[in-house]
Order: structure tokens, then C-alpha cells, then sequence
């Protein structure tokens, strides 16, 4: 366990509940907001100690999970099958839990300091056995200390959250000063002697980093049909560049890290207030870091400028939202982006020393009323121009203005059983986007890398023949309904 204080000071309990899904990978994937709490009651003097139990490298019963670290830090998530919930028994394949055992986070739990509080966060709202199954062994060791659940799922679906996840208390949002003035007034102040505030994220909570995660803003000023951002955080905020640069040194110099993801939905909003002040800071200071965009970025905002700067910095890894190439689509998706600008961005993106292999292009798939040959029209178009296409799985996200199309187009019961918003389920697919065709693209993309490029005649690596990890979001998987009804649809409540 990590401590940072030995004093008698109010002790909090940060959890990052294990992952239940068919598929997971560490895509450089952190709870950054859990992290970000944790810096902010560490500084104000309470005493933190963070279980992560997706984390299996540091806290594997003693004999530690060492997966094979790819490329950039990121790497396969320890995994155990468990038995399938009866409405996902028809997918053919495992289900598994993806971190600790329960034994372990039992064993974890018995070896810390009984704390005051504990504060559970949420990512994926399909996610949500974990939560309920850590919260459940929570209150069966500490059951006189308050539980409090947030983040992405508690904020998306609170009702499901208090009814399913049983914690004392759902918050849902962004956590703000008014949860830490509520915090002091449970627990009482913290005692005036302090350690130095660092404003940092509580990256200290684990023994060992591959990668670092940072934000430069919050929220999204775009709201596409599909996305929770503008739900998740109203609005679009931004951090200082002077401090965000501070703050990337500081990270690297305390744990010699050189790869940093972006976990912006909007990284390229403002860039010239922003991303570029912040790069051109950390220019010169011989870090030699890495940087990482999972979350697709947006294509009309590159430009040769961006391009140069993204390639000086040192970025490596860039994900591109093209989401289609279907103008009607484009327009229902915003109207954020022509092929045009796709080909402008692409030559900005090379011109600046890009190879074509590093681009990687968000398509939705499965999206409601979506067919097959848009998808099919899409990947050729990508693959005709040498880079990249990744097939993002629609996953469909309550109240988003997409939500009630989903619900009416999906077999499933979304609106009361959360784990069918999985997206490997194709919730809103049909009988035209499945499974088996999506493997068909697939495979035609990994054949088209599989031999060299005639613009640059260079030739590309094999892709390994098992499925490439579940990735991200372009911008950014039926039986009985077991669960209480949690949600009405959107149009009932106006
Ligand atoms: C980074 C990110 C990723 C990363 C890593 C995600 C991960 N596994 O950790 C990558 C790129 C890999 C990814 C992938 C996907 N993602 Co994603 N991702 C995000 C993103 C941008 C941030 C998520 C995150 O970790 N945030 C961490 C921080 C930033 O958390 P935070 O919620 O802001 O925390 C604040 C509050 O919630 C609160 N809080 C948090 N915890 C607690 C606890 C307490 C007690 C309190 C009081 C408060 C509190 O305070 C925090 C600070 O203010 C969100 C969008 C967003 N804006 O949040 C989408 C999002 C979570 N992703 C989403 C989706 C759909 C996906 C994909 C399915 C996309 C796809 N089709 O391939 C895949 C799934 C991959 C997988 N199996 O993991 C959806 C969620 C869908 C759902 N049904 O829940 C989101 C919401 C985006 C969207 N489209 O709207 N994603």
C-alpha cells in the first residue's frame, strides 16, 4: 500500500473497481479524474492510499502481474474468465475480469489503515460489476466507513448507480471544491504540518509507471450525437500552460517517463493559446518525451503549423477522427470535417515527417440505421490513401442526443441493462453490421499493411494475425433484464 502521510490525519480511500468485459487493454488507460481527486486531497493534508484494481502489476498477491509492455508503455491488463452475465450468454466469447481477484483486493483491504473515507470512481457504464463487486467487498470489511461512488457511469446513470452499486452517496460530475469543503466538514481539517503541495495527480499511488496520462482541458465545445463530453463536463475549460508544463517536467523528472497520453476530447480546440505554447515550452529541455493521442483528434483543426509542431515535440502515436465518409453522416455528425480536409490534413501531417503508418483513422461502426457499405465505403476510402483505418464499435451512451435512435434500433434492452451499451455487442448493428462482416474489413485492412505502400515503397511490418486491442473513440458490445429499470427515455422526461 502506498501512504503519503504516517500522521493521525483523516485517511481516504481511493478506488478504481476492476474491469468485467470481453475485451481490455491498457491503451494507456488510468483513472486520471480518481488521480486528480487524490492530488487534491493530498495537497489540502489528508492521508491517501489508492487501490487500482485494474492494476494487477502492483498488487498481485504478492507475485506482482508482469505483462509484456508494448510500444509506448502500453500493455495487456491481467485477465481471469468469469461467468458471463445471462444477457450476454449468446456472445461467443470470454468473459473476464480484468485486474485483481477479489481475494486479493480482500487481502489488499486487510493490510491498510481503517480509513475514513472511500471514494470509488466508474469509467464505462457496462462496467458497472465491478464497481457493484468492490463496493459490495468494501462494505463487508470497512462497514462503518461511508462509501462515495463517482465518475463517468455514477454521472451518466446515477439511479442504476445508488440502486445497483449500493454506495452511501452518488456524485455525480466533476469532483469541485465544494466535495473537498464537504469532506473537511465529515472528516475534520487535516493537521497544519503538510508536505510540500505538489497540485499533482496522486501518480504516487502506484509502485511502477509505463506511461503517464495528462489533460490540457475539460469537456469538448463540440457535441456530437454519440459523445457524453458536454454531459460529463459542461462547458470547455482549459489549463494554464505555464503550470501544465511545469507539471509534464515534473512528472518525468519524479518518474522518468517519456511517453505522456493525451486524455482531451478537444486536444486541438484553442491550440494556439494552448497545445502549441505548451509544446514550445517544453522544447529545448532535451526530455526527449513521447506523446500519445488515443482519443481522436480533430482533422480540420491540423495544419501545417500543428503538423510541424506535433512532429518536432515528439508525437507518436495520432489517432484521427474521421468518423465516415459519407457527406450525410458527416453533416448528422456535426459537419466537423470534408474529405477535403482529410486529404489537406493527411499532406499536412506527412509533409511534417508523419509516416503513413503512424495515422491511424477513427470509422464508427454500428452507429443506428448505419449500412454496411458506408462502413465498407469508408475503410476503402481510408486504406486508398495508405493510412490506417480503425473500426470504432458504436457504443451507445444515455442521453446523448443519439440515445433514443439507439434504443429504438437495438434488440437490447439498453434503457434498463447497461452492459449491453458494450460495444462489442454492436448494439445498434442489426442483421447489416455484424460481427463477422466487421471482421471482413478487418482483415482487409490488416492484409493492406501487410504489404508495402507504392507511394513511399516502404514496406510494413506484419500485423500480428489476432484482433487488435479495443481501442478508442473516434474523439475521443438478450435474455432476461434482470436489473431494476434505471433509466426513462430521454424523450419521456422533457
Ligand atoms: C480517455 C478515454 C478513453 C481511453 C482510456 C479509457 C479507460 N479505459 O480508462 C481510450 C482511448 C482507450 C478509450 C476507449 C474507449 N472509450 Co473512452 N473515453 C475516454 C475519456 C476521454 C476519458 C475517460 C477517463 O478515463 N477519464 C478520467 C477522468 C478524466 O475522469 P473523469 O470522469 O473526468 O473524472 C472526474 C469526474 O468523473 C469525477 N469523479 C471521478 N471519479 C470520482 C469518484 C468520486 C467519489 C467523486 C466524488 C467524483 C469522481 O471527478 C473527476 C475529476 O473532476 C472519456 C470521455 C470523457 N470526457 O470523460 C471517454 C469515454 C469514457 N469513452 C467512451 C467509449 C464509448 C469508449 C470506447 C467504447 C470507444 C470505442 N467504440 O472503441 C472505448 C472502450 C475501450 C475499452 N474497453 O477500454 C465513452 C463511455 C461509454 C460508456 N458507455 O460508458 C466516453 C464517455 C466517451 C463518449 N463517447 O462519450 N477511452
Amino acid at each position: 500500500m502506498f501512504h503519503v502521510k504516517q500522521s493521525r490525519c483523516p485517511h481516504i480511500l481511493l478506488i478504481n473497481p476492476w474491469i468485467t468485459d470481453f475485451a481490455a487493454y491498457n491503451l494507456w488507460a488510468r483513472p486520471l479524474g480518481l488521480l486528480e481527486i487524490g492530488g487534491m486531497l493530498r495537497d489540502a493534508g489528508f492521508q491517501v492510499t489508492l487501490i487500482d484494481c485494474v492494476d494487477a502489476e502492483n498488487f498481485g498477491n504478492g507475485k506482482g502481474y508482469r505483462g509484456k509492455i508494448g510500444p509506448y508503455g502500453t500493455g495487456k491488463l491481467r485477465r481471469t474468465p468469469v461467468a458471463k452475465p445471462p444477457i450476454l450468454a449468446h456472445i461467443p466469447r470470454k468473459f473476464c475480469r480484468y485486474g485483481i481477484s477479489p481475494g486479493e483486493f480482500r487481502t489488499h483491504l486487510a493490510s491498510i489503515p481503517k480509513p475514513d473515507l472511500i471514494l470509488v470512481t466508474s469509467i464505462m457504464t457496462y462496467w458497472y460489476p465491478g464497481v457493484r463487486e468492490t463496493i459490495e467487498i468494501l462494505k463487508d470489511h470497512f462497514p462503518k466507513t461511508p462509501v462515495w461512488l463517482g465518475g463517468i457511469y455514477a454521472t451518466l446513470i446515477p439511479r442504476h448507480a445508488q440502486e445497483v452499486g449500493r454506495p452511501d452517496r452518488v456524485i455525480e460530475g466533476p469532483f469541485a471544491r465544494k466535495h473537498l469543503e464537504e469532506i473537511t466538514d465529515l472528516l475534520g481539517s487535516p493537521p497544519p504540518a503538510r508536505l510540500e503541495t505538489t497540485g499533482l495527480p496522486f501518480w504516487e499511488g502506484y509502485k511502477t509507471h509505463h506511461f503517464l496520462c495528462v489533460r490540457t482541458s475539460h469537456g469538448c465545445p463540440f457535441q456530437c450525437p454519440y459523445c457524453a463530453s458536454h454531459l460529463l463536463f459542461p462547458g470547455f475549460s482549459e489549463e494554464p500552460v505555464q503550470s501544465l508544463a511545469r507539471d509534464i517536467v515534473r512528472l518525468h523528472d519524479l518518474y522518468g517517463i517519456r511517453d505522456f497520453a493525451f486524455f482531451d476530447d478537444a486536444l486541438l480546440v484553442n491550440a494556439s493559446s494552448r497545445l502549441l505554447p505548451l509544446l514550445e515550452n517544453l522544447r529545448g529541455k532535451g526530455l526527449r518525451l513521447r506523446f500519445h493521442t488515443p482519443n481522436g483528434i480533430h482533422i480540420r483543426l491540423i495544419t501545417r503549423k500543428i503538423a510541424d509542431r506535433l512532429k518536432d515535440a515528439g508525437f507518436v502515436t495520432l489517432r484521427l477522427s474521421l468518423e465516415t465518409v459519407s457527406p450525410e453522416r458527416m453533416r448528422r455528425l456535426g459537419s466537423k470535417v470534408t474529405l477535403a480536409e482529410f486529404d489537406r490534413a493527411l499532406d499536412c501531417l506527412v509533409r511534417a515527417g508523419f509516416s503513413r503508418e503512424d495515422i491511424k483513422v477513427y470509422l464508427l461502426a454500428g452507429l443506428p440505421g448505419q449500412s454496411y457499405s458506408e462502413i465498407e465505403a469508408s475503410v476503402a476510402a481510408v486504406l486508398a490513401r495508405g493510412v490506417r483505418p480503425s473500426l470504432a464499435e458504436y457504443s451507445p451512451i444515455p442521453w446523448t442526443p443519439l440515445w433514443n435512435e439507439a434504443v429504438k434500433a437495438s434488440p437490447y434492452p439498453l434503457a434498463t441493462e447497461p452492459l449491453t451499451h458494450n460495444n462489442i455487442l454492436l448494439p445498434c448493428g442489426g442483421d447489416e453490421i455484424t460481427k463477422e462482416r466487421l471482421d471482413t474489413l478487418k482483415q482487409r485492412i490488416r492484409a493492406a499493411f501487410a504489404s508495402s505502400f507504392p507511394e513511399d515503397g516502404a514496406v510494413k511490418p506484419e500485423l500480428p494475425p489476432q484482433e487488435e486491442p479495443d481501442e478508442g473513440h473516434p474523439r475521443e458490445k438478450p435474455a432476461d433484464v434482470g436489473e431494476p429499470g434505471y433509466i426513462a427515455f430521454a424523450e419521456d422526461t422533457e
